[in-house]
Formats: C-alpha cells, sequence, structure tokens
C-alpha cells in the first residue's frame, strides 16, 4: 500500500511522461481544454478517493461521512458565491449527465427540447440525433444566421412559437460569440419554457466577469469545471431554489451513484483559485489572445466564422483559403507541426462530422501558460506556415522544432520535471 507508483508501475508513469512532455512541448489550442492547477491535481489524487458517500451532506446512505459532508458543503458554498446561483449540485460526473440530470427533473420523454443544432455550434446533449437527447424527447433546433453566421433571436422567437419546447438550452461549443441571455429570458417566458443555460465552454469566463452572466436569467445553469473554468474534470448543476429538491433526486438516485469526492474536493480548491483577482485577469487575458490570434489569422488570409471572436475560441472556415483541405487533414498537418487544434464543421458545412471543413481553436491553454498578445501573433504565423508548407514533411518538422523552443519559454508543471 506504501509503494510509489514508480516502483508499482513504471510503464504507467514512462506513459505519463511521455504526455508530460507532450504538453510541454506543443501548442495545444482546443478551447475546451486547461491545465488544472497543482493544488487541483494533488487533491484529485488524494485519499478522499476512498469513500462511498452516497446522498448528499447529512443525508447520507454510508456511515462515515463527516469529512465527505465538509468538504462537499465547501464545494457548493464556494460555487453558490462564484457564481451568485440559489443552489448547487456538485455531483454530476461530467457534463453529459448534468444535461441529462435536467431534463430527468424538468420533462417526460416524448416532451419538445429547443437546442443549438450539433452541425452549428451545439453539444450532443442539446438534441442530436445520435445521443440519448434526440432519442428520448422531441427536439427542434436552432442554428445562426447564414449571412451574419451569429444566432438571430427573432428567429429563435420563431421557432419557440412554432414547436412551442417545454425547455430551451442555450450554450454551444463552437460558437465565437456572447449570448445574450436577457433576450433568451424573453424567448423562454413567451412560451412557457424552461430556459436551461449551458455555460461549459464560457464558465470560466463568466466567472471572471469577461462575458455576459446567464445566472439572472436562467432557471437551471450547468456546467463542467474544467475548461475554461480550469478545474478537474466532471460538472455541476446551479438552479433556483425551487427546482433544487427536483434536480438533486434526477442526480442521485436518478442517475447516479456514489459521487466522486476526490474530484468534488478538487471543484472547492478550483472555485476558490477562480474566486482570486488573478483569474478575474487571466480570464481577460484569454479572451484578449483570442482576439490577437482571430486578428492575426484574418490577416495572413483566413475567413473566420462570424469574422472574428467574442469569448475563448474561433472557427476558420478552411473552403476560404484552401479548395480541397478538410479539416480533418489540417488538424493532422498541425499535430505534425506540434500544434493541436480540433477539426471542426462550420455552419452549413458541406462535409460531414468526421471530415469538416473547419477548424475550431482557442486560448484557455496557451493563457494558462503566460503567453500574451505577442505569442498570438507567433503562433498564427506558425498555424499558416504549417498549413502553407503542408506537402512537405521538412517543413512541418522545422516547425514543430520552433514551436517545441518557443514553448520552453512558457513551461509546465516545473515540478514534475
Ligand atoms: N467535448 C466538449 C468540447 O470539446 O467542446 C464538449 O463537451
Amino acid at each position: 500500500m506504501n509503494k510509489l507508483l514508480s516502483e508499482v508501475d513504471p510503464q504507467v508513469v514512462e506513459i505519463t511522461t511521455k504526455d508530460l512532455a507532450r504538453q510541454q512541448n506543443t501548442l495545444m489550442l482546443i478551447p475546451s481544454e486547461n491545465y488544472a492547477s497543482r493544488a487541483v491535481m494533488e487533491i484529485q489524487g488524494s485519499i478522499l478517493a476512498n469513500k462511498y458517500a452516497e446522498g448528499y451532506p447529512g443525508e447520507r446512505y454510508y456511515n462515515g461521512c463527516e469529512f465527505m459532508d465538509e468538504v462537499e458543503s465547501l464545494a457548493i458554498d464556494r460555487a453558490k458565491a462564484l457564481f451568485g446561483a440559489e443552489h448547487v449540485n456538485v455531483q454530476p460526473h461530467a457534463g453529459s449527465q448534468a444535461n441529462m440530470a435536467v431534463y430527468h427533473a424538468l420533462l417526460q420523454p416524448g416532451d419538445t427540447i429547443l437546442g443549438m443544432s450539433l452541425s452549428q455550434g451545439g453539444h450532443l446533449t442539446h438534441g442530436a440525433h445520435v445521443n440519448f437527447s434526440g432519442n428520448l424527447y422531441n427536439i427542434a433546433a436552432y442554428g445562426v444566421d447564414a449571412d451574419t453566421e451569429q444566432i438571430d433571436m427573432d428567429d429563435v422567437g420563431r421557432l419557440a412559437e412554432e414547436h412551442r419546447p417545454k425547455l430551451i438550452v442555450v450554450g454551444a461549443t463552437a460558437y465565437p460569440r456572447h449570448f445574450d441571455f436577457a433576450s433568451w429570458r424573453q424567448v423562454a417566458d413567451s412560451v412557457g419554457a424552461y430556459l436551461l443555460a449551458d455555460i461549459a465552454h464560457i464558465a470560466g469566463l463568466i466567472a471572471g466577469g469577461a462575458h455576459p452572466d446567464p445566472v439572472p436569467y436562467s432557471d437551471v445553469v450547468t456546467t463542467t469545471t474544467h475548461k475554461t473554468l480550469r478545474g478537474p474534470r466532471g460538472a455541476m448543476i446551479m438552479c433556483r431554489s425551487e427546482y433544487a429538491d427536483k434536480i438533486d433526486r434526477a442526480v442521485f438516485p436518478g442517475l447516479q451513484g456514489g459521487p466522486f469526492l476526490h474530484t468534488i474536493a478538487a471543484r472547492a480548491v478550483a472555485f476558490k483559485e477562480a474566486s482570486e483577482p488573478e483569474f478575474k485577469k487571466y480570464q481577460g487575458q484569454i479572451v484578449k489572445n483570442a482576439k490577437a490570434l482571430a486578428a492575426r489569422l484574418i490577416e495572413n488570409g483566413f475567413r473566420l466564422v462570424s469574422g472574428g471572436t467574442d469569448n475563448h475560441l474561433m472557427l476558420i472556415d478552411l473552403t476560404s483559403k484552401y479548395e480541397k483541405m478538410s479539416g480533418r487533414q489540417a488538424a493532422d498537418h498541425l499535430e505534425d507541426a506540434g500544434i493541436i487544434v480540433n477539426k471542426n464543421t462550420i455552419p452549413f458545412d458541406k462535409r460531414k462530422p468526421r471530415t469538416t471543413s473547419g477548424l475550431r481553436l482557442g486560448t484557455p491553454m496557451v493563457t494558462t501558460r503566460g503567453m500574451e498578445e505577442d505569442a498570438m501573433v507567433q503562433i498564427a504565423d506558425f498555424i499558416t506556415e504549417a498549413l502553407e508548407g503542408r506537402q512537405k514533411n521538412s517543413i512541418k518538422q522545422r516547425i514543430q522544432e520552433k514551436v517545441k523552443e518557443f514553448c520552453t519559454q512558457f513551461p509546465i508543471y516545473e515540478y514534475l520535471n
């Protein structure tokens, strides 16, 4: 029981060490990822992982939960203070489970949900036909306007009127613009629907004051905790007090058994970090960096969906520059050059989701490393050079070396080296 990991399993240590080098030596631009702090990682690997604690603080089905109650209550109180929420459930294991719990709490199978179409920026759980949401519920989908590539609230209002949803989901995984939550509330009220804000991508920006706040306007807000919020993998649900019991019962015993107290404790740590002044500065810098990256990419001849970004991410429309290169090919070329991005559909994409005509990239991770606007100009130039020189392995190899050298200026997890 007291042996070191390196003694018990050198093979796993070796794999992890290789990924540490990858995380250090590449530019990780996937907008939904982040580097969790040492403190967050430390508590995740702690003895809190050893305990079952089905139930909620003060009402557990297991004995020995005194300190589990204490740490879960701390996480809840910190989340409430951070977001100004009336009620918080910190137990969902992941964002999909959080959304599933909300639907389970507020809807019956067959009820209508209005959510953003997956191909235009929504999430699987917002009604995709391959997901439980699209199977169990009747889905109406909104997208973006063909000219502006932004959500048109008049169109959302018309769709709501036509389909009379019981619940409207506002939120996305690939939308580079702000959500005006007050307008969403108006649409929800006009048809008597619940409003669910899924802020998984932008939770950190919201906590740091860099994006409008959904909490005053929404019945329920869900988020993962590992994206811009920079906590451990996992999720939480915030809601108005009137829905607290339904939401809690939907999570446990409705969908889950034992909560993961080690990650709940890590959420508590992340919420503490997110309440510090540096976090606000960090979130502001994410947005400044995204704008700088977007501006340079445009200067370098790329077209960005909707013309730019207001948040942490952007979508490159590759068709504007390269007739034949798909998002999949471009993401692979960039990986060869040490730059990690997502292939992603663009609105009204003619290619399939596994191929795509776009790239999704964002700045949370490079900002965590301490990079600022001048570094974004350099990154945009690396991307441009790699895609222009894609046919030649020697060019991609040279850029990979330059990227690795560039990354040495922004070390991660020095204590692990
Ligand atoms: N998988 C997430 C993303 O990358 O956007 C959404 O849950």
